[in-house]
């Protein structure tokens, strides 16, 4: 019997979301066109270096999704639908405390994570889900309001949750099957056209444009898809120049002669969209909302907890000198700082342990100096060449700003109540499965491609980065 992989069922789904979605945000389309046009030219000027934080066709595919839930059910279910398409949750972001206006979730994302899987097709959905009883948002009585209404709605049919489950304890499914549990799954994400209560929506706006775009609403919807490109500062100009206004800035590192790292992000304003709205005396009418968004990204190498720990100095840094000098432009100052701090080479990232990467045997030429078993040395000496590895997971910081960028208000945040207490642990107990720790994957992969190079060189003891 013809059978459809979970590699090639998430290849399907995020191709089909892609088409749904640029069905509905028309502008998605052009950052595609814009982001494809770029990506070709970095590729003819750059070569086979261009490639080395991901191949041309992994990066021309490449999309990351983003939604919102409201529930533990909902979440779980979430779970199941991207478990079918070879999706496990990774990483956990509390937006709550980045974001400075009110963005009341807690999010993990959706991704691949085995490199061969990544490779072949590395889809991933950021999935936020609201904190309904967090007091500094909402009080006793909405709480109680907003897990009755819901309790009550569903957002995904069991057919689709059926297959998913087949799919994610097979890794398979029919051709049959796999069709119709890409278009299924598909549709569950589409906007809805059903009507929104305007006075439930309105109630929660005034506190936070997310939780009514979360629990103002009996459906779910995507709320961006989101291209990757070689050369996002080149796209943010060219997006300006089509007369597509984008938000102020960049998100993440700036751009720079070094190495890439971590995670670029910026957007265009959500757009206005046609909503239809059921009024108090009830009747219907068309009106619009501004939900959703187009975003962009590029990805660079992932940074150690040293590196990570360097890049919060880094935008500290770069925070207080933008403070002292008002009117200078965020960017420059993030170069200037990036400069002061961050070594130029992806060598020295892997020598001082900064950044994630797997290692091969250079050929004999190109060795300098004698063997020592040790990794900084045998990168010093030329024995050892460093290949980035890619950071396939999101920036809290950016992700509230994107959030923020995009909201109609501040909204309300009452900061004299505590929160309610969310972690990855808490995340991983309402899902029922693990979510992986990201540094965990990035430490395991090069580890084992130590292990091998160690093999190479007939050593008794394996090479370790941390030594
Ligand atoms: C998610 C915002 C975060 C990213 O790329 O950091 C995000 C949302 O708006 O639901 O997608
Ligand atoms: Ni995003």
């Amino acid at each position: 019997m013809a059978t459809v992989s979970s590699w090639e069922l998430r290849a399907r789904f995020a191709r089909s979301l892609s088409q749904m979605y640029g069905n509905e945000v028309p502008a998605y389309l052009d950052l595609v066109d814009v982001a494809a046009e770029v990506n070709r030219e970095v590729l003819l000027r750059h070569g086979a270096d261009a490639e080395r934080l991901g191949t041309a066709t992994r990066v021309a595919d490449e999309r990351h999704g983003a939604i919102r839930v409201g529930t533990a059910k909902e979440m779980r279910q979430v779970a199941t639908i991207f478990g079918g398409f070879g999706m496990q949750p990774v990483g956990f972001y509390d937006l709550r405390e980045a974001a400075s206006s009110a963005v009341p979730v807690v999010s993990t994302a959706f991704r691949p994570i085995d490199p061969a899987e990544l490779d072949r097709n590395p889809f991933r959905v950021f999935t936020s889900m609201l904190v309904i009883d967090d007091r500094r948002f909402f009080t006793e009585e909405l709480t109680g309001r907003l897990s009755e209404f819901l309790e009550h709605r569903i957002l995904f049919d069991d057919e689709l949750l059926q297959l998913a489950a087949v799919a994610q304890a097979e890794g398979q499914l029919p051709t049959r099957d796999a069709d119709r549990f890409v278009a299924l799954a598909t549709q569950a994400f589409e906007l809805s056209d059903q009507p929104v209560d305007r006075v439930w929506y309105e109630t929660l706006d005034a506190i936070s444009s997310v939780a009514a775009d979360i629990g103002g609403v009996s459906t779910t919807h995507i709320n961006h898809l989101t291209p990757r490109v070689l050369d996002i500062d080149e796209l943010y100009r060219r997006m300006e120049a089509r007369g597509i206004t984008m938000i102020d800035d960049i998100q993440g590192p700036p751009g720079w002669e070094g190495p890439d790292v971590l995670l670029r992000q910026t957007s265009f304003k959500a757009l206005a969209e046609a909503r239809r709205f059921v009024d108090a005396d009830g009747v219907v009418h068309t009106d619009s909302l501004r939900v959703r968004f187009g975003e962009v990204e590029a990805r660079g190498v992932a940074l150690t907890p040293a590196g990570r720990d360097l890049y919060d100095v880094m935008v500290a840094k770069t925070d207080a000198r933008v403070a002292e000098e008002p009117g200078a432009v965020r960017q420059d100052v993030a170069r200037q700082v990036w400069r002061e701090n961050l070594p130029t080479t992806e060598l020295e990232l892997a020598v001082q342990d900064l950044a994630y990467f797997t290692f091969t045997l250079a050929p004999e030429s190109a060795r300098t100096g004698p063997f020592e078993a040790n990794l900084a040395s045998l990168l010093q000496r030329g024995w050892l060449v460093p290949h980035p590895i890619v950071y396939e997971d999101f920036l809290p910081r950016s992700a509230a700003g994107i959030f923020q960028s995009n909201l109609s208000s501040e909204g309300h945040k009452d900061l004299s109540v505590a929160g309610s207490d969310r972690t990855i642990d808490w995340m991983s107990e309402i899902l029922g499965i693990p979510v992986a720790d990201p540094n965990d994957l990035y430490a395991a992969q090069r580890q084992r491609s130590l292990d091998e190079v160690s093999r190479q060189l007939g050593l008794t003891t394996v090479l370790r980065a941390d030594t």
